[in-house]
């Protein structure tokens, strides 16, 4: 018998910017990534999303792939500048029939969509307005374009997150200067992470004050860590590299507060964050409804006194990547022992069953999905068939991970593998595929069934018992 419980949700992920294209049609604004992008030396080989797998077009031959597919759910992400050009006032009725066709779409095929109100594509009229999440006003923008989509497509969509991967979007865009707006600036970055907090408890607040039926919750990346060896000075910055990046990023969605000790550093080192009259209330009283976690890597931690700095691999050649350390604090190191993909991310199924046992143990029983869980890989096509089977491997061991979780007692309700159809990495161009459809770029966008297709088909039509 099957360890997943009957209604378990068996379904797939993307997100706007990734797959949409359509950068500039129908009355749709500029965001932070259709700017950023075009910006010389930012993206591999300069690659970016203005066409994407042009999924705007053809959503509805996507649609019949995911229902030939067998998908129950679909997660994406609505674009915040296809619907406020602005970012707040004027609304673009084109863009909310997109998305409404969408949903209508998916619906009849009874696939139940998951809506991500914000996977990074921020307006760039925002920005410029008032520097976006680095200033408390993006609270306000946030919440009045979060009740236009609780308005619109309420009626239709019982299951919604607010963002995904604070950790990746602040991190990047405020402390390596990787994604936009490019800042190396600590004391913005933390302050700019508070505005999303704040954001999150407001659109959760709008969203019950509405009385929109079903649920609302928040997408992290779940990234385990684990210490080098057993000395203290390993263990000690293996708790601080949990705590900076899981529990910062947690507590404050699932606990109303921040991780007093961090707090309480952070606080001395930068000033920051700073609260004003009211936040703390805001965060107790607006707890969400549930947790995404998204799943692809665990992490050594060593403890630091040489590494400043950090380099990705963004090519696919194993080894291009670089330690990231924080001096004094921790670095993330390589596992000697460790499986790796060709991006230098460790493979450790095992290390999503303990991630789930430890967001049990600190939040409680709370449901999880698994929004987001992927093999990024250059496929080999052999005649005439996408080849895939490290990501059929992948899958399997994933979801048995889950299914060892569940065991255990945890209430997890579905699984978004990344990706439904290859798309663009938002660093790493096409070359990096995660789909069960393959896209064709030198043949017009043509979609194309993968081996792992046919494979995840039996999955979800056996409730994950043939696997
Ligand atoms: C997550 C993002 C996704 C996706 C995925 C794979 O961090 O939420 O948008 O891109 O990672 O990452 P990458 O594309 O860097 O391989």
């Amino acid at each position: 018998m099957s360890v997943f419980p009957k209604d378990f949700l068996w379904g797939a992920a993307t997100a706007a910017y990734q797959v949409e294209g359509a950068h500039d049609a129908d009355g749709k604004g500029l965001s932070n990534w259709d700017l950023f992008s075009h910006l010389p030396g930012t993206t591999y080989q300069g690659t970016n999303g203005d066409v994407a797998v042009d999924h705007y077009h053809r959503f509805k031959e996507d649609v019949a792939l995911m229902a030939e597919l067998g998908m129950q759910t679909y997660r994406f992400s609505i674009s915040w500048p296809r619907v406020l050009p602005q970012g707040r006032g004027e609304v673009n009725e084109a863009g909310i029939a997109f998305y409404s066709g969408l949903i209508d779409e998916l619906l009849k095929h009874n696939i139940r969509p998951m809506i991500t109100l914000y996977h990074w594509d921020l307006p760039q009229a925002l920005q410029e307005a008032f520097g976006g999440w680095g200033s408390r006003e993006i609270v306000e923008a946030f919440d009045e374009y979060a009740r236009l989509c609780y308005q619109r497509f309420g009626d239709r969509v019982d299951l919604w997150s607010t963002f995904n991967e604070t950790v990746v979007f602040i991190g990047m865009g405020y402390f390596t200067g990787a994604h936009p707006p490019s800042l190396t600036d600590p004391q913005q970055g933390i302050q700019a992470c508070h505005h999303v907090f704040l954001a999150n408890a407001r659109a959760v607040k709008s969203f019950r004050e509405m009385g929109i039926r079903g649920q609302i919750g928040f997408v992290n990346v779940m990234q385990p860590h684990d210490p080098i060896s057993d000395s203290p000075q390993d263990r000690r910055a293996c708790e601080i590299a949990e705590g900076i990046f899981t529990h910062w990023l947690y507590d404050p969605v699932l606990k109303g507060e921040y991780p007093a000790e961090l707090l309480a550093m952070a606080q001395q080192a930068f000033g920051v964050p700073q609260f004003a009259p009211g936040d703390e209330a805001l965060l107790k009283d607006n707890i969400v409804d549930f947790i995404g976690l998204n799943y692809y890597k665990r992490e050594m931690v060593a403890h630091n006194d040489d590494v400043n700095g950090y380099a990705i691999n963004t090519s696919g050649q194993k080894g291009s990547g670089r330690e990231l350390g924080f001096k004094g604090l921790f670095k993330l190191v390589r596992n000697p022992h460790g499986v790796y993909t060709d991006w230098d991310w460790e493979i450790y199924p095992q290390g999503l069953t303990d991630a789930i046992g430890r967001i049990v143990k600190r939040y409680g029983n709370i449901p999880i999905y698994i929004t987001e869980n992927g093999l990024g890989a250059k496929d080999p096509i052999v005649d005439g068939e996408v080849r895939d089977q490290p990501r059929i491997d992948y899958l399997r061991d994933h979801i048995q991970a889950i299914g060892a979780a569940i065991e255990q007692g945890a209430d997890v309700r579905g699984y978004y593998p990344w990706s439904f159809i290859d798309l663009l990495s938002w660093l790493n161009g096409y070359q990096k595929q995660y789909g069960f459809v393959y896209v064709d770029h030198a043949n017009n966008l043509a979609r194309r069934k993968k081996q792992s297709f046919g494979w995840y088909q039996r999955v979800i039509a056996s409730n994950g018992e043939r696997l």
